[in-house]
């Protein structure tokens, strides 16, 4: 049978995302409950806190371990969440700090074309960061490139 893992890997990553030197695993889920019915999560396990995405979006394209862009010992997260009915997305880029989650970078893109299991962040070297995304209407990438701070 076909795992979890592998079904929805674009939706499910591992790393270390509290610096404790164990690995965690984060995966997407919707509400179910009447006090957060169709909001999307992003869920950890090993007591760290969720990643809640604001209302306006009702799903996850692509979520991505983007491994530690400014040295503290903890991974960053990447994700592309995509508005309802409509096919803007927004990627966020976040980091924990006092085991709180900070967005560190938003992008606005197309939520039409289509997402692979691809890395869409790049590190490039200390507290620098590269993120590929596609504008609505135009085939080619287009990169953002970010500082840490
Ligand atoms: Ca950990
Ligand atoms: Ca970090």
């Amino acid at each position: 049978m076909e795992s979890y893992q592998s079904r929805y890997r674009d939706l499910w990553t591992k790393g270390d995302y509290d610096n404790d030197r164990e690995n965690d695993s984060a995966y997407v889920t919707i509400g179910h409950l009447q006090k957060d019915s169709g909001k999307v999560f992003i869920r950890f396990n090993h007591l760290i806190p969720s990643i809640e995405l604001p209302d306006e979006f009702n799903r996850v394209a692509h979520l991505e371990n983007v491994n530690d862009i400014d040295n503290d010992g903890g991974c960053e997260i990447y994700l592309v969440a995509i508005r309802e009915r409509s096919c803007s997305a927004t990627g966020f880029l976040y980091t924990m700090k006092n085991r709180q989650w900070k967005i560190v970078r938003e992008v606005e893109q197309d939520g039409c074309c289509g997402f692979t299991a691809m890395d869409y962040v790049t590190l490039l070297g200390k507290n620098r960061f590269k993120i590929s995304y596609r504008e609505a209407g135009n085939e080619f990438s287009k990169y953002y490139v970010g500082t840490f701070n």
